[in-house]
């Protein structure tokens, strides 16, 4: 059994670059309100989307690690830096992912099709996740198929994390986590199937159904291989405050704006504590800790041509 710190390959967050990669604006797909799609694992309301809408694999890289057996017999791994790897289709094949925007519904939607060899969805305790050391700590989080996205919809480029000293102001902390650039991670699967939405932040109601929602479709099982259909929509917030929605302030989607997104895939394979890798479509893997290391999306206007007729 593997015995590797949860958190090796985390490494320090301390920006220096603005937004990964450099000059490439991504596109975010407009839907007018007759036409937004349904969270339920059916693709079919994404048919109108055209190709340029949609990262496959060749889009991501994933990390490249180093493992050593210590003295006390223990695995540790440690990441190989300014080393990318390549998805292996036989591992975990992104076929397809897009995201899409509603003016009046004020969401963003994600589509994402995946290929996945083992796909891992069952924990004996699920309940754990949502405890103030899992929230605090990211303990227990790891260990399933996990998509994590990242919003800064203001495109301020704040942190995700590392506000305070974890130990001497954890209240500080847990303010500001999550509050001006959210990660979200997602299973994908549903863990023990419902189980779906983990904010990194000490917020519980953003998976509330007036902010996020998910569907999906696939003949999985655990650890089977197979593939997904995953749609959800977040709700972009410019301050997120953890005791709810009356204290926070919602960003407003703008067309023509250039948003501050980017997602990775953690999949766990081999063990139920750990990821095997961490896909991503920005290709800096300090993308899940501030949003200096996250892609430029523009929210597109409406596609001529596409919603015309009776
Ligand atoms: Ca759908
Ligand atoms: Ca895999
Ligand atoms: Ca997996």
């Amino acid at each position: 059994m593997r015995l590797i710190t949860l958190f090796s390959v985390f490494i320090l967050c301390s920006p220096t670059f603005a937004h990964f990669p450099q000059n490439t604006t991504f596109k975010v797909f407009q839907f007018p309100d007759s036409h937004v799609p349904q969270m339920d694992g059916d693709d079919a309301d994404w048919s109108m989307v055209p190709d340029e809408y949609f990262y496959d694999s060749s889009h991501h890289r994933g990390m490249v690690f180093e493992y050593s057996i210590d003295s006390t017999g223990t695995e540790n791994r440690v990441l190989v830096p300014d080393t990318l790897a390549v998805p292996d289709p036989t591992d975990f094949d992104i076929r397809r992912t897009a995201v899409g925007w509603n003016k009046t519904s004020n969401r963003l939607y994600f589509i994402t099709e995946v290929y996945d060899d083992v796909w891992r969805f069952k924990k004996d305790v699920v309940d754990s996740l949502d405890t103030y050391h899992s929230r605090m700590t990211g303990a227990f989080v790891h260990g399933s198929d996990i998509w994590e996205i990242v919003i800064d919809a203001d495109h301020g480029g704040e942190k995700v994390v590392n506000f305070a000293d974890w130990q001497e102001a954890p209240e500080v902390e847990f303010r500001h986590r999550s509050a001006y650039a959210q990660n979200y991670h997602l299973y994908m699967p549903p863990l023990n199937g419902y189980y779906w939405h983990w904010l990194w932040g000490k917020a519980m109601w953003t998976k509330e159904e007036r902010y996020s929602a998910m569907g999906w479709q696939g003949d999985v099982e655990h650890l089977s291989s197979g593939t997904v259909t995953y749609e959800t929509y977040l709700t972009p917030f410019d301050d997120l405050h953890p005791e709810g929605p009356h204290l926070s302030r919602k960003h407003h989607l703008t067309e023509g704006a250039v948003i501050g997104l980017s997602w990775a895939y953690l999949d766990a394979d081999d063990s139920d504590e750990v990821f095997d890798d961490f896909w991503m479509h920005s290709h800096h893997p300090k993308m899940y800790c501030s949003a200096e290391y996250l892609s430029d999306f523009e929210l597109m206007p409406i596609e001529e041509g596409l919603f015309e007729g009776p």
